[in-house]
């Protein structure tokens, strides 16, 4: 079967979304972008992630727990927040309806939310970009903006510490990923 354009995939991804959505997907790519350039990530990877990040967010939650379970992925996350599931759908969308098959632009959607111990380059630039792409305005973006042009794991790491304390202000649990990804984006520890 004949690969899927760049175009084929955008149009594909914008028709699974709401307007917005697809908004905010073309700011990722542009933040993406800006950070692969910065800090040295392939643009291409950078690019094709951002894309499809978030393809399978507004699939039927159901629909997004039956691939989890069907497809043998990550399913510990479905015994946390509903909001993580759609990464390791979308990784696996990306490789079963865009027969995307490099594992690094995969992992970089399958660990865009909840991030993971060791992140690649590729992983963080999608992670960060995500959080900081032009539409964003939670408190405490734009000081993560400007610690971006300095240092993408401080960045990022400030980045994942406003979700931690989101989430223990709602009194939810938080993905033990997530705590490894801020941990090692913290290293060396200031105390060693
Ligand atoms: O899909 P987006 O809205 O663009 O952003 P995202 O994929 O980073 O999803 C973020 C949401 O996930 C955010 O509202 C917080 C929620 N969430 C719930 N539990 C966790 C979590 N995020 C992380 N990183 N870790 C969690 O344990
Ligand atoms: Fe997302
Ligand atoms: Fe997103």
């Amino acid at each position: 079967m004949k690969p899927w354009s760049r175009n084929e995939i955008a149009e594909s991804v914008k028709s699974q979304m709401p307007e917005k959505r697809w908004l905010h997907t073309l700011g990722v790519i542009e933040s993406a972008k800006v950070l692969a350039e910065r800090y040295g990530a392939d643009p291409v990877k950078a690019d094709l992630a951002a894309l499809m990040h978030d393809v399978a967010k507004f699939w039927p939650i159901e629909k997004q727990r039956e691939w989890i379970v069907e497809y043998g992925l990550r399913s510990d996350v479905l015994d946390y927040d509903k909001e993580l599931w759609h990464a390791p759908v979308g990784a696996e969308a990306a490789k079963r309806m865009y027969g995307i098959q490099d594992e690094e632009v995969l992992d970089a959607i399958r660990y865009h939310t909840s991030g993971r111990e060791h992140m690649t380059l590729l992983d963080k630039v999608v992670c960060l970009a995500d959080y900081i792409e032009p539409g964003r305005s939670f408190p405490g973006v734009e000081q993560i903006r400007l610690i971006a042009e300095r240092s993408l794991e401080k960045s990022l790491a400030a980045a994942f510490g406003t979700t931690i304390q989101f989430l223990i202000g709602k009194e939810k649990r938080i993905y033990p990923l997530t705590v490894l990804a801020r941990n090692g984006l913290l290293q060396p520890f200031p105390n060693e």
